[in-house]
């Protein structure tokens, strides 16, 4: 089956000298059987075919093809104009197998051609990514290499293990610029994950502007963990990163953090405090202080304006409304408040997820609960689960990319542990929370909290290599998951990290090329 099929395709000899091996692809496809001895070049006399008639699929054409131009100078052609395969590398809508749904792909090399066959435009999209782990890893280069450009001849038959395989950045308590979340974007897309989920607002700061309350972007998005300018997206800043993220198949899930984790706005406007007086902006790093004034009716006024706004720039079905370490507010206050943000939600079409906090109110089952614990059951939880609550999978102690590697790690935190490659790696998304089988599991998140991250460097040193690690978790089924072959193909992402100038951690426990 498909580990036989993975073992073949390693063993198999590489068609070219600069191929790569058809088994290195993170994540690991659901069947991947190489043809020895076949490859198929990418060479000036190349075309890339899209799907007649479907903008998305030239648009995913004109990407790969844009790509490919700077390191390879080829031409790369796109035409729209040929339905069948052809010579060149074809994006089809056509033919694939009706078993690998909206994400899923299969991918064809034969001597003559490259085919990727898809039900829907994600699928071509995914596909492709597959397409640029399978070339050289000078292909990913910013600038003119000399090739050739081989791609090792087989077939990839795949598709999502969970619907929801996200991302998560905190942008509350260091500010990351439009440019840095885009380029985190760029890297999310190469493993295939299609949630990016944005920490908004925190005590440290918001940032986003809201028109209706613009204190809240100008003078609490004025700060940062440590003092700094902060900063803030102008509502077509947000829109250009939701935009952005489409084009890479990856919805955007905006989160404003609620009841508390607040200080940010109640500094912003006096009269949402209960005492009617603004605190001072907050630089450091305590959590579980600020709460929003539960009995009052501006607070409600405050909320439905915020959500409205957020719900109409944001295509995606999701409203994250964080509820986490709610600790200045009481238990009765907490269910009131969160019922009635779950209504303000739904009254602007969207569907709540929260942090597993929320479990201790009354939720509906639309509602998403996010696991951020460290141990493997979770009483409220499951009784939510139970009345048909989906959860996406975060347990800190896997999956917190802000968590030190180990103790000399110069960033991060480790009140959840300390989580290398392994840690990261070795837990089963589908079997982990007592509770919570695989059919609860809406899928997996991997959270980048941002207290002591800075630069886009630090972001990549956090995420680089343990987001792959959870980006396999979210896909691949689990019949592939074996901790030796996926760190082989881990280390095989690293010369390709090296020319993308990626900056990530050379784990010992992972033997980079
Ligand atoms: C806990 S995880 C938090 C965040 C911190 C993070 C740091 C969660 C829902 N809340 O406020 O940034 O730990 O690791």
């Amino acid at each position: 089956g498909v580990v036989a099929a993975l073992l073949s395709a390693t063993t198999a000899p590489a068609a070219a000298a600069t191929a790569v091996a058809f088994s290195s692809v993170v994540p690991a496809p659901v069947t991947a059987t190489a043809t020895p001895g076949v490859s198929h070049g990418i060479t000036a006399s190349t075309t890339i075919y899209a799907a007649p008639g479907s903008a998305p699929a030239a648009a995913i054409a004109n990407q790969l093809a844009a790509r490919l131009r700077v390191s390879t100078g080829l031409p790369l052609p796109v035409v729209t104009t040929v339905a069948g395969p052809a010579d060149g590398i074809a994006l089809l809508l056509t033919g694939a197998p009706p078993g690998v749904g909206a994400e899923g792909y299969q991918l064809d090399v034969t001597a003559s051609a490259i085919t990727i066959r898809a039900n829907q435009p994600a699928g071509l999209f995914r596909g492709v990514q597959t397409l640029r782990q399978l070339l050289p890893v000078a292909a990913d280069a910013a600038t003119l290499q000399p090739g050739p450009w081989p791609v090792p001849g087989g077939q990839i038959v795949d598709h999502p293990r969970f619907a929801h395989r996200g991302a998560m950045l905190d942008v509350a308590r260091h500010f990351f610029t439009v440019a840095q979340v885009q380029r985190y974007l760029d890297q999310l897309a190469l493993y295939k994950i299609n949630v990016l989920h944005l920490h908004l607002s925190d005590d440290q700061g918001w940032r986003i502007a809201i028109n209706s309350w613009p204190n809240l972007a100008t003078y609490g998005g004025g700060t940062q963990v440590g003092g700094g300018p902060g900063g803030y997206y102008t509502q077509a800043d947000y829109t250009a990163i939701v935009n952005y993220a489409a084009d890479r198949y990856i919805t955007v899930i905006p989160e404003i953090d609620m009841p508390g984790h607040t200080n940010a706005a109640l500094a912003s406007y006096a009269q949402l405090n209960c005492n009617g007086v603004a605190p001072a902006r907050y630089t450091g790093t305590q959590v579980g202080f600020s709460s929003l004034c539960v009995p009052l009716e501006l607070t409600y006024t405050f909320i439905d304006q915020v959500i409205g706004e957020i719900a109409a720039l944001t295509p995606g079905p999701y409203v994250h409304i964080g509820g986490d370490e709610a600790s200045s507010t009481t238990a009765a206050d907490y269910s009131y408040f969160i019922n009635r943000v779950q209504q303000i939600v739904a009254a602007h079409g969207k569907t709540v997820v929260g942090w597993h906090d929320v479990a201790n109110a009354t939720l509906p089952p639309s509602t998403v609960a996010q696991f951020w614990g460290t141990t493997t059951s979770n009483a409220p939880l499951a009784a939510a689960v139970a009345n048909g609550t989906k959860v996406v999978m975060s347990p800190a102690n896997k999956t917190y990319l802000d968590m030190k590697y180990r103790n000399n790690t110069r960033l991060g935190q480790k009140w959840a542990g300390l989580i290398d490659v392994n840690t990261a790696y070795e837990w089963n998304p589908g079997a982990y929370l007592t509770g919570a089988g695989e059919t609860a599991v809406l899928g997996v998140e991997a959270p980048l909290w941002s207290e002591t991250l800075v630069t886009t460097a630090d972001i990549e040193y956090m995420a680089f290599p343990r987001l792959p690690a959870i980006a396999e978790l979210g896909w691949s089924p689990w019949s592939t998951h074996n901790l030796t072959a996926f760190k082989q193909r881990l280390g095989a992402q690293g010369p390709r990290w090296n020319v993308m100038g990626i900056n990530y951690y050379h784990s010992t426990q992972v033997t980079w090329p």
